[in-house]
């Protein structure tokens, strides 16, 4: 495991040096200081890692005096192509260890001694060597060092260096320059891949971890925030003012972001009490009472909100980027509106930017024009989007009259982000069918015009309950108490439950179609299983959602009438928004959660569940046609058309004994708890700033060759 480690480390340790020997030849005026800490930075880091994951084997054979099993370690973590040797050696230079191929003439004090040069090399035998030196550590302060060797000369370093050995600052560089300069371009790239796949697990996510990213890869750069949605509503309720948090994925997995690096989230104020509690430039600070952003209202008159968002946006975008068989509709003046609506929030971009380069986060399908609009504005801003849904294949994204326009548009972004792989291969399968783009099929790159596109897939998450927020929640067994108080049922009744906007890709329709199978084929749950759903009523004023309503609620009506009795209704139909709150209760007190999505992005209420669930108890049944049904293998997953299997895997559920439940939800709370929201958003922003640099330091090699 630990050697494992060691070798996934030293996979990136390599390339990094690589691009730190090139920046060293290149030479401090054509690299900046930034990019030589950016570099020195990161492989501090990686070597730190592979000090701490060999360290405490190391410490436990010093204390035993048990060398043997080292020095068989050593010698096989050394096979490693890129690692030449590895030497332990006492505080007073001693050697302790050392693995074969450790070079005679390397002493422990001479590889200190080059350790803390700027550049620290040694030519051997085989060509240049890096050398290393990390302290090892026992409970009363530093025991030994560890000393590593890699080597610089595999994998065409020494036609990058230009022969090897130690850089030295070429004289007459320019002249020199310009054939490395494409080499440095597809160097970067390589590099910057290698470094994203680096970004593994191995370190959770947190707030401060991407507080601390913000600050010190994108230095205090402004970050802004669009989307339709706001992430707090304010109305009116009995003649006073409240505060409402819509229910929306989008609003979960952004706003814990947001808080955290603060800046401003533009966004249309949709709430009735919304322009009374603004500041005269349409602003709020939020959220009520922790006030950590900058809320920007942007006002739609009734017209534009029917045109782009009720009609292109969701009679048009939504239906046609899920396959859930509701035909979209595109029509001209929804088109109009929907381009004016994504100009409006353009110049609001532009006005609240208070630099010229600022990080803009472009969320969702409603705003697919705004990247190139931003970009043709503010050439120099980083704009990375999100698109929450799922993307189509190129025939049926074909359907969208105004397809190139819509490519066009979000190929403005930097960074073009999408839950899974299999969204991005459409969405590039799809600009090669309609643009003339450039495809880097290799680095996910295309080309367009002027702009370039990372097309990378970051599967969102929300934010993993910290341990205060948990100790504050009920037990699940008050939760479980109040519920069944609340619905009126027995104590022993099994609980299933399902949670999600009034949205005809849901599956409600499908998971009511199981659960009335399942009590049509196994009797013995009639009277003794409930399924409750809660559904928040959402885009009521288009058609297809109120008939799609109407459908659920005859349908609730039309399987208690079959199976009722005295005291006893198999479905419960809550039409309503909730508090987060009363969704955590619920989440707490159900045996099983039902999400039976015909498709979705990624689906966040079976993320939810899982992370309400401390006591490892509860039963998560998934679509495999929702995103999150690639991480969260170990629900039970389910094809919702197939009415048979989804009555069966609720018949699992509810008979599966503890151990299994425990097992199955130990290993997806660890899932999400590792893949939660700020990793989402924080190899994004990694990403970004990665880009940042790239583009600073291409622009650099452009001036030089220009000058040269
Ligand atoms: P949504 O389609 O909105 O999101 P989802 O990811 O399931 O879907 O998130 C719904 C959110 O709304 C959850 O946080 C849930 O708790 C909340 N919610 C649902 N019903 C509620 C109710 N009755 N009362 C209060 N809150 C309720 C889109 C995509 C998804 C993608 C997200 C994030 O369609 O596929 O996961 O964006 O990218």
């Amino acid at each position: 495991m630990i050697m494992n480690t060691l070798r996934l480390q030293l996979r990136f340790l390599v390339p990094l040096l690589l691009a730190l020997v090139a920046t060293a030849y290149l030479s401090l005026p054509l690299m900046d200081r930034l990019t030589l800490k950016w570099f020195s930075r990161d492989l501090n880091l990686r070597d730190e890692l592979v000090t701490n994951s060999l360290s405490d084997s190391i410490a436990d054979a010093l204390r035993d005096n048990n060398l043997e099993r080292l020095g068989a370690s050593f010698d096989r973590v050394s096979r490693d192509e890129r690692l030449v040797a590895i030497g332990l050696c006492t505080l007073a230079n001693d050697f302790i260890l050392r693995s074969k191929a450790f070079p005679i003439d390397v002493s422990c004090a001479h590889a200190r001694e080059l350790a803390g040069h700027v550049y620290p090399q040694v030519d051997i035998a085989g060509g240049p060597v890096h050398v290393g030196v990390h302290s090892i550590n026992g409970p009363d302060g530093p025991m030994a060092n560890l000393a590593l060797l890699h080597d610089l000369s595999f994998a065409g370093a020494r036609a990058l260096l230009g022969g090897g050995g130690i850089p030295q600052a070429p004289d007459g560089a320019s002249g020199e320059l310009a054939p490395l300069a494409a080499d440095l371009r597809a160097r970067l790239r390589d590099l910057e891949d290698e470094f994203r796949r680096s970004l593994g697990p191995e370190r959770e996510w947190t707030p401060e971890r991407l507080r601390s990213l913000l600050h010190t890869q994108l230095r205090g750069d402004e970050v802004i925030v669009v989307s339709n949605r706001e992430p707090y509503i304010h109305d009116y309720d009995s003649g006073h003012i409240v505060v409402r948090r819509p229910a929306s994925g989008l609003v979960t997995a952004v706003e814990p972001v947001v808080q955290a690096c603060s800046g401003t989230w533009i966004a249309h104020g949709s709430g009735a009490a919304d322009r009374d509690v603004i500041d005269a430039s349409d602003r709020i600070r939020v959220p009520p009472g922790h006030e950590a952003y900058t809320l920007r209202r942007i006002w739609l008159s009734a017209d534009e909100e029917e045109g782009y968002y009720y009609g292109f946006a969701n009679e048009g975008l939504w239906p046609l980027c899920h396959v859930a068989h509701v035909r979209p509709v595109f029509r001209e003046a929804d088109w109009q509106r929907y381009r004016e609506v994504n100009a409006r929030f353009a110049d609001a971009v532009v006005n609240e930017a208070r630099s010229e380069d600022p990080v803009v986060l472009v969320q969702d399908y409603h705003f697919a024009l705004l990247p190139a609009l931003i970009s043709a504005r503010l050439p120099r801003a980083t704009i990375i989007t999100f698109w929450h849904i799922p993307w189509p294949n190129p025939e049926s994204f074909g359907i969208c009259p105004w397809r190139r326009e819509i490519l066009q548009g979000m190929l403005g972004s930097t960074i073009l982000g999408f839950h899974t792989r299999f969204h991005c291969k459409n969405f590039i399968e799809t600009v090669d069918r309609y643009l003339e783009a450039r495809i880097e099929h290799e680095h996910s790159v295309i080309s367009y015009k002027s702009d370039q596109t990372l097309v990378e897939s970051y599967p969102i998450s929300i934010a993993w309950p910290s341990d205060q927020t948990v100790a504050a929640w009920p037990s699940p067994a008050l939760c479980r108490e109040r519920v069944f108080a609340r619905l009126g049922l027995g104590v022993e009744t099994r609980l299933a439950i399902g949670v999600d906007r009034f949205d005809y890709t849901k599956g409600i329709l499908e998971r009511l179609n199981a659960v009335e199978r399942l009590l049509e084929k196994r009797p013995e749950w009639r009277g003794r299983c409930v399924f409750v759903q809660i559904a928040a009523p959402s885009r009521s004023s288009l058609e297809e959602y109120r008939n799609f309503q109407q459908r659920i609620e005859a349908q609730s009506v039309r399987i208690n009438e079959r199976f009722q009795s005295p005291g006893y209704r198999p479905i419960v139909l809550i039409a309503q928004h909730h508090e987060h709150a009363a969704l955590t209760e619920l989440y707490r007190a159900a045996d099983v959660c039902l999400v039976t999505s015909l498709h979705d992005g990624m689906n966040l209420v079976c993320k939810e569940f899982v992370a309400a669930r401390d006591d490892e108890r509860g039963v998560l049944i998934l679509s495999r046609f929702a995103g999150a049904a690639r991480e969260m293998t170990e629900a039970l997953i389910v094809n919702p058309y197939h009415v048979e299997e989804s009555a069966d895997a609720l018949h699992q559920a509810l008979v599966m004994p503890e151990a299994e439940q425990r097992e199955r939800m130990a290993s997806l709370r660890m899932t999400v708890r590792e893949y939660n929201v700020y990793r989402w958003a924080g190899r994004m922003l990694a990403d970004a700033s990665r880009t940042r640099l790239r583009q600073r330091i291409e622009a650099r090699v452009e001036r030089h060759r220009g000058q040269a």
